[in-house]
């Protein structure tokens, strides 16, 4: 498995069984990789194809792009750019320094994927030795502005051992929306291994496969995302690394994510949310594989019904402006064929994304300040997984006669 191509799999990541994509979104850009327009001739494309591999139960994709192509010194996501995620951090931190570093001497945090430091800094307020590992040198650089002890480089085995030598093992190893970006699973499981305390507890969160089937969230899928974890896949692909699924808590961030615990094998009990969790994907159906064909026509469905929408809201010569450039809107646009011509401009509060091109689909970005000068009759909510966030702020866009336009669980105007 070590020498897997990790670009193009024809076995799966985990447990090397033969993979079949079940489905392909076609030719699809890089999802954060928003361009001028004289970088439109040298775009990157691969081809964004799922499959679901039945013995083990992981959902992957078949070809990701080489990791250098999405995470550089200019990656386009700033994690703290959300209200509600700064609050969702703060919380999570503090349920581990209540949890497991509660009465150690001395405690030691890493954080893989660290970004900006938005959790992180909540560590560093409390004193906690810590250190955050971000291979994004321009986020990174964020972090280590605000105090952070961060390196930037990719996590694995390597690494491991070489923050072991330096810090000593980890109490407590977190990563927030990471670990379903990392092809090498196996490596990456290894190292955690290597890295933490017999006592010690990893702790991770991701979009979770039960929410995004049962919502038809189709657009988490894109080339960050290698895996979408449910707690039998993540349950079956870290016991062999020694690492045991403790403890699982749905969040509701990014519409619909699941929060794992795993330790050490035997070093503590199991919560009997494993189980109740283990018990109600099976009643899903999501080990079975009739559930991904569903899945493809519910997503063809989808598809179908925003771009009658949106061509029907054309020939009207309605205004519509995208709300939110993010990753997801990637696969949203190139998938469903949406172009300048259905969506004037997306606003976007992200500086390093505005006066860019959207990727693929090659719609403009622009600040937030465009949107607000002129409301627009309807706004996409690309951003839909800070809908009450959004919604809350953009009252006088409704007042005013605006709609939003939304397709997450289903498509429907709403204001
Ligand atoms: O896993 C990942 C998740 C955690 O974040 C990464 N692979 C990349 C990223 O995914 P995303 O881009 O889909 O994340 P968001 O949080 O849905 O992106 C929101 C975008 O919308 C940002 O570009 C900021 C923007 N925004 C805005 O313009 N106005 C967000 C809010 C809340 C706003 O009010
Ligand atoms: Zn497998």
């Amino acid at each position: 498995m070590s020498e897997l191509n990790q670009n193009r799999a024809s076995a799966c990541r985990v447990c090397g069984a033969h993979l079949t994509a079940f489905m392909s979104f076609g030719r699809m850009p890089i999802a954060n990789g928003f361009l001028k327009s004289e970088e439109i001739q040298s775009e990157y494309f691969f081809e964004l194809a799922p499959a679901f591999c039945e013995p083990c139960g992981m959902f992957q994709l078949v070809e990701q792009p080489s990791p250098d192509k999405m995470f550089h010194g200019r990656y386009a996501f700033y994690s703290s750019t959300s209200r509600y995620m700064q609050v969702h951090f703060e919380r999570f931190a503090q349920s581990v320094i209540n949890g497991v570093l509660a009465g150690r001497a001395d405690p030691f945090v890493v954080e893989l994927g660290s970004n900006d430091g938005i959790m992180l800094r909540n560590f560093h307020a409390c004193g906690v030795r810590h250190l955050g590992v971000e291979p994004s040198v321009n986020v990174a650089e964020v972090a280590r502005g605000c105090g952070i002890n961060t390196i930037s480089a990719f996590f694995g085995r390597k690494l491991a051992s070489h923050i072991e030598a330096e810090h000593g093992h980890a109490d407590a190893i977190l990563a927030a929306n990471v670990m379903c970006h990392i092809p090498d699973l196996p490596g990456v499981a290894d190292g955690v291994r290597r890295l933490l305390r017999p006592d010690g507890v990893f702790v991770f969160e991701d979009p979770y496969l039960g929410d995004m089937i049962a919502k038809t969230s189709y657009d988490q899928i894109y080339d960050e995302h290698v895996f979408i974890f449910s707690a039998t896949s993540v349950k079956n692909a870290f016991a062999p690394h020694g690492l045991e699924l403790v403890d699982v808590a749905p969040q509701k961030t990014h519409g619909g994510s699941m929060r794992y615990t795993l330790a050490p094998m035997d070093s503590r009990p199991a919560t009997s949310a494993v189980d109740e969790c283990l018990a109600r994907e099976r009643e899903q159906g999501l080990g079975r594989s009739e559930t991904y064909v569903r899945f493809k026509q519910s997503c063809e469905a989808s598809r179908a019904r925003l771009m009658e929408m949106l061509n029907s809201l054309r020939r009207e010569g309605r205004r519509v402006v995208g709300y939110g450039a993010t990753s997801k809107s990637t696969t949203v646009t190139n998938y469903c064929g949406i172009t300048p011509e259905h969506v004037e401009f997306i606003s976007d509060t992200t500086p390093i994304k505005q006066g860019k091109l959207s990727p693929g689909a090659h719609i403009p970005v622009r600040p937030y300040d465009e949107f607000v000068r002129a409301f627009p009759d309807y706004a996409l909510l690309f951003a839909w997984n800070h809908s009450d966030e959004i919604r809350e702020k953009e009252q006088s866009f409704v007042a005013g006669g605006g709609r939003w336009i939304v397709y997450v669980p289903e498509v429907k105007v709403v204001s």
